[in-house]
């Protein structure tokens, strides 16, 4: 087996490099720059790439981003994508659900992919032209990017270790009495296959709706399928080996033996080209991380948050000879963390979020450092669904968010309809991170409803969802989207390239 590993390896770096080289040559025809918008689900990947072209095409308010604020950018449309098989990225579905409708996009369940052509004006005066070419995908394939460093047997063991802990250990029950019926070394059997199958992936999808969302659950794909839905690929499930039973041992025709052939068709088959034809690629990244959401579901969330960052961390580690870090390193010469939704708290705390998550990515941030890419962390919103207000309270005045609560949610024993607007205190991150990940020293105490509209004290307004934003004017009459921070986000990530 590592023999074959090792040559699968060789051969798709001589991809890479082929292909790198074509590339290469294009590029100096047509400069092109492909953005990798990375994050886990509902972390706002497709909502950031909706903004990012909007403000482009309509000239937002965007005064850090010099290109646009000199007014250097002469136009910016969308063009023919460079890969044909790629589904392309419905912009204007998700735009109109946005102004028109003040909704926000469906989950991503496919790849896509959209190009857009910047015309612009150097410095020197010249008239250029810049292709920037983003991919959306659904957050929860990135999961995967682990799974290429692990055997069938380990990754049993640690998904069946996760599932033994509170508050996994409950919603995992029905899968683990199935699993106790199994017989590893036994023969394989199809039918008792099928079923392991869907009880583990009920079991993942529990724990993903679950109210504290759970960050770490790989393989990505028993949560969304795509076209690969029902293959054996799909169907495998993690299984209890006998402690100290030599990995390479499955013995032939074992209900084992067909599991971890499964697991590995599962990698080369869906994982492997996924990252090589997206990932590989990338000149620069934007990791998008909804770390409010972990802090608002408390310190077991938040280290849940981490552990799946430092997992998938590890495989941009640089220095490391491996397949994984011929995916992601070769061109990714910038990279930049962003805690998403800072519209959910009051400006006075963003350079505290900002430190927060420098503090959860320190460990990558060294090695891309070390590596020579230029990394920076921001805390963004792409779409800025409040606005700041001032609520005075029992001779005190409270620095509060107002925003229009999506119909259906609930808060403080009320329900929204989608109409009315509150006004929340959301509370101060604590000032040292550390208090965010050690149970019972949280500081951070969560939304809670400021007076305004809402009128009630300590109604659990942690996790309202607000409705994106009434659409604003530009002074010359273009519409555009409220943000925060992502002008700065487009100058790190594009700014150099169009001087
Ligand atoms: N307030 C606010 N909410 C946001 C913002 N960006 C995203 N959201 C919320 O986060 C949700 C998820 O955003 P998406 O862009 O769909 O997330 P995604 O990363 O594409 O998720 P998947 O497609 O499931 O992988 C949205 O439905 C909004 O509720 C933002 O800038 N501000
Ligand atoms: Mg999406």
């Amino acid at each position: 087996m590592p023999s074959v590993a090792h040559f699968s390896d060789l051969l798709e770096q001589a991809r890479l490099a082929a292909r790198s080289l074509v590339e290469y040559g294009e590029g100096l025809l047509n400069p092109a720059v492909r953005l990798g918008v990375t994050g886990l689900s509902r972390a706002g990947k497709t909502v950031f790439i909706t903004a990012l072209v909007h403000g482009l095409m309509r000239s937002g308010r965007f005064p850090v981003f010099e290109a646009l604020s000199e007014e250097r950018i002469a136009r910016a449309r969308l063009s023919p994508q460079p890969d044909d098989t790629v589904p392309r990225f419905d912009y204007e579905g998700h735009v109109a659900a946005l102004l028109r409708d003040r909704a926000w996009p469906e989950s991503t369940r496919q790849i896509s992919e959209l190009r857009l052509a910047i015309e612009y004006q150097s410095r020197s005066g010249a008239m250029r032209e810049l292709m920037l070419d983003v991919v959306d995908y659904p957050g929860e394939w990135l999961l995967d990017l682990p799974l290429l460093h692990s055997s069938f047997e380990t990754w049993s063991a640690e998904t069946l270790a996760q599932s033994r802990v509170e508050p996994r250990a409950r919603l995992a029950a029905p899968w683990h009495a199935h699993l106790a019926t199994l017989n590893a070394g036994g023969p394989a059997d199809e039918t008792a296959t099928i079923a392991a199958a869907r009880l583990f992936t009920e079991y993942l999808l529990a724990c993903r709706n679950e109210r504290y969302a759970m960050s770490l659950l790989p393989p990505g794909r028993f949560l969304l399928p795509g076209d690969a839905a029902g293959s054996p690929a799909l169907t495998f499930a993690p299984l209890q080996l006998t402690p100290g039973a030599p990995g390479g041992l499955a013995p032939d025709g074992s209900l084992w033996a067909m599991m971890r052939r499964r697991f590995e068709s599962y990698k080369e088959a869906l994982v492997r080209p996924f990252f090589r034809d997206h990932f590989a690629r990338l000149d620069r990244q934007i990791v998008l991380i909804d770390a409010l959401a972990a802090f608002n579901a408390g310190p077991e969330a938040v280290r849940d948050l981490q552990s799946a960052f430092n997992a998938l961390l590890d495989c941009f580690a640089v220095g490391r000879k491996t397949f994984v870090t011929q995916l992601l390193r070769p061109r990714a010469d910038r990279i930049l963390f962003a805690a998403t939704k800072a519209d959910h708290l009051h400006q006075s705390s963003h350079d505290r979020l900002e430190d927060i998550l420098r503090a959860m990515v320190g460990r990558a941030i060294a090695r891309a450092d070390l590596a020579g890419a230029d990394v920076d962390v921001i805390a963004l919103a792409t779409v800025r669904a409040t606005r700041e207000a001032e609520v005075r309270r029992g001779g005190e005045t409270l620095p509060c968010i107002v925003g229009t609560p999506i119909a259906g949610e609930h808060a403080g024993g009320r329900s929204f309809d989608g109409n009315t607007e509150v006004a929340v205190f959301p509370g101060d991150l604590p000032a040292n991170p550390d208090d965010l990940f050690t149970p019972g020293a949280a500081s951070f105490r969560g939304l809670s409803a400021g007076g305004g509209e809402s009128g009630g004290d300590g109604g659990d307004f942690r996790f309202v969802r607000f409705r994106p934003p009434p659409l604003q004017t530009t002074p010359d009459g273009a519409p555009a989207l409220p943000h925060i921070r992502l002008d700065r986000a487009l100058q790190f990530l594009i700014g150099d390239r169009l001087t």
